[in-house]
């Protein structure tokens, strides 16, 4: 039986933020919120960029989420205010088609894009108008999902204002989807943990169709996230979107290599499914076909046989019109390499034997180098933070998320936690003062949290 989200009482939010969001929405609004959305945050454990290619991921929700006071009002608009000052307030209009200018991103439009999931996946023409504050503590583009769950409460808060009903993995999924429209092409993997996820488990999600299974996590290990302060905003760059490009460029190049018809092929999961191949199968099958150097647009297009009209519009995005060169082995080989250790971390998990702390860790230490060397998502800050998470007691680490900045997710044996955390301050945050300042918010432990939820 699928499930809709939970609604709960008010009351079990944090007292002290549920006050500051209600005075503010007193102060702004004159009246108090009629209900709140809560979605939170997530963090990967392993299985990083294979989401949009078709493979499994094995995520968590973090304690961190954005939470949204809400009422309805008469004014035909979408009214909000965020109690971070630093995000100027906004008023749309709500009576006809909800624009999103992915031009020129703004940290609104992650809100329209659910308000516009929910109204195109009902035909509402005119939906309610609603009044909201917006509070989040979800480090922004640190990997940890901030955007996500942003618009997954704004479509979670529209259907309820709407009075609609949906199941979680039909939110999740229209919020998948919904979140394209600031421009990223997304895989689904961080709406999903944010809908799907509940409190004590991991979750070994997977596509087409969506479905979330629990991961127990070996007792005798804690996860302990620490941003490395470079930030990334993914629908204000191409690195993101690059990536998608090139895997979906690896796909047809695969496929007309081995003689399939690739006209329905986008992602590389379904070259797999096509050729009934093993995963390493498909390692070998990449270092065969496609060579290390990176590709041009001619070669590419002479290979397929296709126009360089047909390239720029079948199979790259709009931010992507310039790129000149494309790295489909790495790539490729990062994928079909990183769904395998997804697959055995969850094996590992399952089964539990003795040494299971060591080799999850050194999964995620796979896992890590392959993102480095091949997928080149990591930076300078990162890999560094990485190195000192090992060096002061971690048995694995890695980053977590898109990457080029934000966090890295590290194992540390429960008994070392505290000296693991001690060890990382003293040697990544206190010798730079701007780190120094953020430490407080950037060096944590995270337990499986729940997922989105409608507080009363
Ligand atoms: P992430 O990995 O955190 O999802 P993104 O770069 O994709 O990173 O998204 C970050 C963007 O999400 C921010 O630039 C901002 O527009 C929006 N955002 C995140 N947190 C908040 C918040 N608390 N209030 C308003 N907007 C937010
Ligand atoms: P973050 O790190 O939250 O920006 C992004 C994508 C995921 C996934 C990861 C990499 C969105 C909304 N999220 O997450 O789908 O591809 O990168 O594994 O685009």
């Amino acid at each position: 039986m699928p499930s809709n989200p939970p609604k709960l009482q008010a009351a079990v939010i944090n007292s002290k933020r549920l006050q500051i969001v209600k005075e503010t929405f007193e102060l702004k609004y004159g009246g108090l919120p009629l209900f709140y959305a809560c979605a939170p945050g997530r963090v990967n454990l392993i299985g990083e960029h294979i989401d949009y290619c078709g493979y499994s991921v094995l995520p968590m929700a973090i304690e961190q989420n954005i939470l949204v006071a809400i009422s309805m009002n008469k004014s035909e608009t979408i009214q909000l205010t965020n109690t971070n000052t630093a995000y100027e307030d906004a008023t749309v209009s709500c009576s006809g088609d909800i624009a999103i200018d992915r031009a020129n991103p703004k940290w609104f439009y992650y809100f329209l894009c659910g308000v516009k999931g929910i109204q195109e996946k009902f035909g509402i023409p005119h939906l309610a108008g609603m009044s909201c504050v917006v509070d989040g503590n979800v480090p922004p583009s640190s990997g940890l999902s901030s955007s996500s769950a942003l618009v997954c409460c704004a479509g979670l808060a529209t259907m309820e204002a709407n009075k609609k009903s949906l199941s979680k993995v039909a939110l999740a999924e229209i919020c998948a989807k919904s979140e394209r429209y600031v421009g990223t092409e997304g895989g689904g993997m961080d709406q999903s943990i944010s809908f799907l996820a509940e409190k004590g488990s991991a979750k070994l999600i997977e596509f087409e169709p969506l479905r979330a299974t629990d991961v127990q996590l070996p007792d005798g290990a804690v996860f302990v996230i620490s941003n490395c302060c470079v930030q990334m905003n993914k629908a204000a760059s191409s690195h993101y979107n690059i990536r998608v490009v090139e895997c979906r460029i690896a796909t047809k190049m695969l496929a007309h290599a081995r003689g399939l018809r690739s006209n329905g092929l986008l992602k590389l999961a379904q070259v797999q499914t096509e050729l009934r191949a093993s995963l390493e199968d498909m390692v070998s099958l990449v270092d065969e076909v496609l060579h290390p150097e990176p590709y041009s647009r001619e070669e590419i297009c002479k290979v397929l046989a296709i126009t360089s009209e047909q390239f720029s519009s079948e199979l790259l995005s709009a931010n992507t019109q310039d790129v000149k060169h494309f790295k489909l082995h790495q790539r490729a080989k990062h994928v079909y390499g990183e769904a395998a250790r997804v697959l055995r971390f969850k094996g590992v998990c399952d089964s539990g034997p003795a040494e299971s702390i060591q080799l999850l860790g050194d999964l995620m230490n796979q896992s890590h180098a392959s993102c480095r060397d091949l997928y080149e998502c990591s930076c300078p800050e990162l890999d560094q933070l990485v190195e000192i998470c090992l060096k002061s007691g971690a048995v694995g680490s890695r980053l977590t998320g898109a990457g080029w900045g934000g966090c890295a997710v590290s194992m540390v044996p429960s008994d070392k936690v505290q000296s693991f955390q001690r060890a990382v301050r003293e040697a990544y945050y206190l010798p730079d003062s701007c780190r120094a300042a953020m430490e407080k918010h950037s060096l944590f432990v995270s337990k499986p949290g729940g997922g989105a939820a409608i507080y009363l």
